[in-house]
């Protein structure tokens, strides 16, 4: 059957700040308190989504969502009108307001785990939302992402939502950063590696280890899916404790082919060979290992090389690696593109996107896209609105070049104005995409 990958990028929202939320996140930790630029952080996403569709590829978006999260600041025992919350949290807990103000969600690849319908049981596309329960600020988002993706994945022929697995550490999951899906083609039947970084129970040292095995395991099961052709590999610690806080910061992979850091794996010929194994009648396995030796994994996670879209467009016949404009200006990584696309490698041409915005907390072009296999009807079953074409983007910047601030610095967040103003842009956006039902 032919599929195609869909790219649903998230749509930077207008509280984009650097609260220095994440611990383990070294860019987030870096940026710790500087001033954001909200609107050249959505106005670089969505120059990012444009460049995709020129490429020919199908691209879509998913809106921002509620911020405050006042429901979040309720159950902390904030009461009142919205701007009395607003006041009291911001004297009283500014981590909180700072919490509930997060737009961590920009970040789609950690929405939900995705099965194409050739891998599933039922024939159905299946997605997970991810409970994102190790980082306080990201495991507020999992109710209202369920609720945009039963809008846009809104027909149960076709899709299957499902919602997020328990809010316990034994089940932590981080969603598609920390999956694989490797195929011929798209629209074949593929193998799926899930990628955790400790067992429910386990405790590790140094940063935490944000997706545990019992989460993966569940996925596969909740999905249905062959588990002769799903792999569970362990990330490596060494990795984790370098600053690869999820598995996309040291790793993607395309159709056949995975392009990973010599360290992102604990037992990287374990994983290759269990890849090879359960490939076998469907596609030989790629594998680009980046050697340590060319690449430290410092340089890797600084540069986030990995953290790049691994693409077959309709003009390349080989893979296109759009990479972060970092891994340009770092001399390692840049020449380590120079040298992997002048050989016959899987990967042909490496482009480079400015995301910095978004960098500087963590996030770079990965990150920001959720990548959904879609057959032709699949497509034409979802939610319309949502698919970009040009001139919804320039509709969807117009609306952030009016209504999103080029300047937040993490104390504007305690004005009660800045929560209208952040709830009149969402509703101009839901607007845009007809999803008005989400207001
Ligand atoms: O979860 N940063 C995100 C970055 C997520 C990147 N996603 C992938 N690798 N797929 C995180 O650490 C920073 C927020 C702050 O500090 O304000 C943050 O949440």
């Amino acid at each position: 059957m032919t599929a195609f990958e869909v790219n649903f990028d998230g749509l930077i929202g207008p509280s984009h700040n650097y609260g220095g939320l994440s611990d383990g996140n070294l860019a987030s930790a870096t940026h710790a308190g500087a001033v954001s630029n909200p609107r050249e952080a959505a106005l670089q996403g969505l120059e990012k989504m444009r460049r995709m569709i020129q490429a020919g590829l199908i691209q879509g978006v998913l809106p921002p969502l509620p911020r405050p999260n006042f429901d979040f600041l309720v159950s902390a025992g904030f009461t009142g009108s919205d701007a009395q919350i607003i006041e009291s949290a911001a004297r009283s807990a500014p981590h909180l307001l700072k919490t509930a103000y997060s737009a961590s969600n920009m970040w789609t690849a950690n929405a939900a785990t995705v099965s194409p319908s050739a891998d599933t049981g039922d024939g159905r596309l299946h997605l997970t939302t991810a409970n994102l329960s190790t980082m306080l600020h990201r495991s507020i988002e999992h109710p209202d992402t369920t609720a945009t993706l039963i809008s846009v994945f809104d027909d149960e022929d076709c899709f299957a939502v499902h919602s997020a697995l328990p809010m316990h550490p034994d089940f932590a999951d981080e969603g598609a950063a920390n999956h694989v899906r490797l195929s011929a083609e798209h629209g074949a039947a593929g193998v799926e590696l899930f990628v955790f970084g400790r067992l429910a129970g386990e405790s590790t040292t140094g940063f935490p280890a944000r997706q545990s095995r019992l989460a993966s395991e569940s996925i596969v099961r909740g999905h249905g899916l062959d588990f002769q052709r799903a792999i569970l590999a362990r990330q490596s610690a060494a990795a984790i404790n370098a600053g690869a806080f999820h598995n996309d910061v040291v790793c993607v992979g395309a159709l056949d082919t995975l392009f990973f850091h010599e360290m992102a794996f604990e037992d990287t010929d374990g994983v290759l060979g269990s890849i090879r194994q359960a490939a076998d009648g469907l596609f030989e396995l790629k594998a680009v290992m980046v050697p340590r030796a060319e690449v430290p994994i410092e340089d890797a996670i600084r540069s986030y090389l990995f953290n790049s879209q691994l693409l077959k467009t309709p003009g390349d016949d080989r893979l296109v690696l759009v990479a972060p404009i970092e891994t340009q200006e770092m001399d390692s990584t840049r020449l380590f593109c120079e040298q992997m696309v002048s050989g016959n490698g899987p990967i042909g041409r490496v482009e480079y996107v400015d995301v910095r915005q978004s960098m500087r907390n963590g996030g770079g072009p990965a990150c920001l896209r959720l990548r959904v296999v879609m057959t032709e009807s699949e497509i034409d079953a979802c939610h319309q609105g949502v698919l970009l074409d040009d001139e919804v983007i320039d509709e969807l910047q117009d609306v952030v070049r009016a209504s999103y601030r080029d300047r937040l610095a993490p104390s504007d967040l305690a004005d009660p104005k800045f929560a209208d103003e952040c709830r009149a842009a969402r509703e101009q956006i839901l607007g845009v995409l007809d999803l008005e039902s989400l207001a």
